[in-house]
């Protein structure tokens, strides 16, 4: 049983921002559930929040073995667009953007969506036609994206530097301008405050450390640092350490994990208008609403789990976003950090019953997996609810990298790895 102090109580029944998670209470695990999720990320929250909403299952928990949007959902760089090449996942991907313009309004929490548009520059005859492929499938998937001449981007985003004279001059741009942010920790809060009102258990500081199969191989319970807890249905959304939660009901799976980095300088006041990447430079930046230059870089050369920044992602980014932008030569960066992505063969999630009867699985998100959270949210409930997939999600199996049906988004991911 939760306790609500009044103050809280004020702030839940007018959708208040601060101050919701400073108030709510972990409840105590009950011995069984229907279903469980392990992983209290946006992936998760949402899952849990979609099941009670749409499928009305209201004895389920997430099970956070540290604290709500404490992993990749609260480490990564916000960037929300959905211009991937194939189409299943500019369905999957344009499904959760049509979510993110109505989910401040489905969870009366403001996630601070701003389609402030997305734009990806091209710096090489190659760069321009893998551009241009994307726009042109993009378009005929209905997704909207456009090609900018160096100059048409030049105006979109003043600060950039067309100058002929780069090492890697710009020769043009993708721009989708629905693509934007979101600020992504109230992400996390949105979903657990609107999961935890239709009666979700949302269990912090709680690891799933077993998952316990009867004879029959079907999922029995979850051990976990507070005790064992009996359910018949798991859901597993631990990006990053995805690998390991699975060994623990004996399967393998094709992911590799990998640190991804990430920095922020000292606020300023509005300088940068959109959000724009390269990847052949490894570099991205936007510009938060406190003012910080929000930039990051392609993944570590190596596999790890240290969720940690190190300086030399900050140094290679840093000379690439002077050079495009050398108005920012003088500021200083704040702070850095790294989280941990779990990435498949063909950079494309895996969203998935899984052979193990009660075991569900949603993962392989990558460096680009924010911007899918609602949508991922919404199929990976259906999924778990119907034990069948949703048709959007059907696709992103885990069998197509053994029959050999990939969807190769490495080009889409944009982001080196
Ligand atoms: P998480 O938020 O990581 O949640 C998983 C949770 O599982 C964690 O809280 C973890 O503590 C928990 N967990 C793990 N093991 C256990 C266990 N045994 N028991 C209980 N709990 C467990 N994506 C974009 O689309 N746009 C971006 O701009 C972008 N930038 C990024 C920048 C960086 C630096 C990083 C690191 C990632 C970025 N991403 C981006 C990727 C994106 O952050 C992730 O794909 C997404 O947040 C994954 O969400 P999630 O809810 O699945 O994972
Ligand atoms: O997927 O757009 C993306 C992204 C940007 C930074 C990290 N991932």
């Amino acid at each position: 049983m939760q306790t609500f102090s009044a103050l809280s109580l004020i702030r839940r029944a007018f959708g208040g921002h601060a101050g919701w998670q400073a108030h709510w209470r972990t409840p105590e695990p009950k011995a069984a559930y229907d279903a469980i999720i392990v992983g209290g990320g946006g992936h998760g929250l949402g899952t849990a929040y979609y099941l009670a909403k749409e499928h009305g299952l209201r004895n389920i928990a997430v099970l956070e073995r540290s604290w709500l949007g404490g992993g990749n959902t609260g480490r990564n760089t916000t960037i929300i667009r959905s211009n991937y090449l194939f189409d299943e996942s500019a369905t999957l991907y344009d499904h959760a953007l049509k979510l993110w313009e109505g989910l401040s309004g489905a969870l009366n929490y403001n996630v601070m969506y701003s389609p402030r548009g997305v734009m990806m520059l091209a710096h090489t005859h190659h760069d321009v036609q893998v551009s241009k492929r994307h726009v042109h499938a993009n378009r005929a998937n209905g997704v909207d994206n456009e090609w900018l001449t160096p100059e048409q981007a030049k105006a979109f985003c003043p600060p950039l530097n067309i100058s002929p004279g780069l090492r890697y001059p710009v020769l043009g741009a993708a721009l989708q301008r629905r693509g934007g942010t979101a600020r992504h920790d109230a992400v996390a809060w949105g979903y657990a405050r609107a999961a935890d009102a239709l009666g979700v258990d949302i269990i912090q500081n709680c690891e799933v450390t077993g998952i316990v199969r009867g004879r029959d191989g079907a999922v029995e319970a979850v051990e976990t640092t507070r005790g064992r807890i009996r359910t018949p249905k798991v859901g597993v959304v631990a990006a990053g350490h995805t690998s390991v939660v699975m060994a623990m009901a004996g399967m393998r799976l094709p992911l590799e994990s990998f640190p991804l980095q990430a920095l922020v300088s000292e606020p300023v006041k509005p300088v940068f208008p959109c959000v724009v990447m390269s990847n052949t430079v490894h570099a991205y930046i936007s510009q938060s609403d406190k003012g910080e230059l929000v930039i990051g870089a392609g993944t570590d050369a190596y596999v790890s789990y240290s969720q940690r920044g190190g300086l030399h992602i900050p140094a290679h980014t840093l000379d690439a976003i002077c050079e495009l932008f050398p108005m920012f030569r003088r500021m200083r960066m704040l702070r850095n950090w790294g989280g941990i992505v779990d990435t498949t063969p063909d950079r494309s999630p895996i969203i998935a019953k899984t052979p193990v009867p009660g075991l569900y699985v949603n993962c392989g998100w990558g460096t680009g997996g924010f911007k899918a959270t609602p949508g991922s949210a919404h199929v990976f409930a259906w999924t778990m609810a119907r034990d069948a997939p949703h048709p959007i999600n059907g696709p992103f199996t885990l069998e197509r990298f053994r029959d050999g049906q990939m969807i190769d988004e490495a080009a889409a991911a944009a982001v080196a790895h």
